[in-house]
């Protein structure tokens, strides 16, 4: 009876303890997204004009991003950048090999429009703010297009310096569907733009690059105030390459990926980043970490998500190591060997 009544007060004391390291492990990983999205002091504010919201990202260049627009450019459809501009001054390049102090701004006048074999996603009302992923993804709503359902993902991380875009498309047919996406964009840097380098070493841009960088020309003082941006349209080795890019030198430049078939049932996720940078080698540095998809490109991302991905190679990526936690059979195995433990000390002391 007594030995009873001792174990019972056993159980009742460990149990506690065993769920309370359950939750201080949840509370944890939770906590780590938080922090890591409130590291530039960002989130998302909606903005007047058609519709939009905006993401700052580790630099503090916030990025401005289409939602519920009335726009019919391509470039300025749903789910697009209208702009980034720094929130603070930075130590922007001049063409003297040195620095100046400015915000720069007008990154974009409309950038990842997403055309879907020949048609615009566009109009598909507002975007809602991925709970999960602190608020720092925007999801689009799904537009049906030649039989497909399209959506779109955007975010903007508060621990690296980027924006994503994800184009997410599920054939529900029984038949397959042969999709081709492509890309329209408007600089802030219109006719004075200029293509800094590529991912082959120069400032060719051809279907065989993965990424280039391009800036503002430089004025007479030798300044230019536009940031100096990377743009990462594919990764090495990947299942679907450029079918085309145009326009890289212009005001437009624009890229549209090799025909994928969708099989019945499959998802396919393009994927595509552009970084804003203070200067040009950061700029092209920046870009080429991209097209490697590093674990900071990759959050928010489940592994079978990242498997969709077929313009990049996401599935080798390591996965950040999970925190162990106890599951039910854990905590009943560690309540029982704390309570035979109990018991065997209160023999011990009769
Ligand atoms: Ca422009
Ligand atoms: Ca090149």
């Amino acid at each position: 009876m007594r030995i009873t009544t001792l174990l019972t007060i056993a159980l009742l004391a460990v149990a506690p303890m065993a769920t309370a390291d359950v939750e201080l492990t949840e509370h944890r990983g939770i906590g780590e997204k938080i922090a890591k999205g409130e590291h530039a002091g960002g989130g998302s504010d909606t903005r007047g004009g058609g519709g939009g919201a905006s993401l700052i990202d580790a630099s503090g260049l916030e990025f401005f991003i289409n939602t519920d627009v009335t726009f019919t450019t391509s470039e300025s459809a749903s789910g697009s950048a209208s702009d980034a501009t720094y929130t603070q001054a930075v130590a922007a390049s001049t063409s003297g090999g040195g620095t100046f102090t400015t915000t720069l701004s007008d990154a974009f006048d409309g950038y990842n429009g997403l055309i879907v074999n020949g048609t615009d996603y566009n109009q598909n009302g507002p975007a809602t703010p991925n709970a999960a992923c602190s608020n720092r993804e925007l999801l689009f709503n799904t537009q049906t297009i030649d039989g497909l359902e399209v959506s779109r993902r955007v975010f903007v991380p508060g621990n690296d310096e980027f924006i994503r875009f994800l184009d997410v498309i599920t054939n529900p047919t029984g038949s397959s569907i042969s999709v081709t996406v492509s890309k329209a964009n408007n600089l802030g840097s219109d006719s004075d733009t200029v293509v800094d380098t590529s991912s082959s070493g120069d400032a060719n841009v051809t279907t065989a690059d993965l990424w280039h960088t391009s800036y503002e020309d430089y004025d007479t003082n030798g300044e230019s105030f536009d940031p100096r941006l990377g743009h990462v349209y594919r990764g090495a080795g990947a299942a679907v390459g450029l079918a085309s890019i145009t326009g890289a030198d212009t005001n437009n430049p624009a890229w549209a990926y090799e025909a994928y078939s969708v099989q019945p049932g499959e998802t396919v996720i393009f994927a595509n980043f552009v970084t804003g940078q203070p200067n040009r080698p950061d700029a092209a540095t920046q870009a080429a970490r991209l097209a490697t998809l590093p674990a900071e490109a990759l959050q928010c991302l489940s592994a079978a998500e990242q498997a969709q991905i077929v313009n990049f190679v996401a599935a080798q990526q390591p996965q950040e190591p999970a925190i162990p936690a106890l599951d039910g059979w854990g905590i009943m195995l560690l309540v029982a060997l704390m309570a035979t433990i109990g018991v065997a000390v209160v023999r011990f002391l009769r």
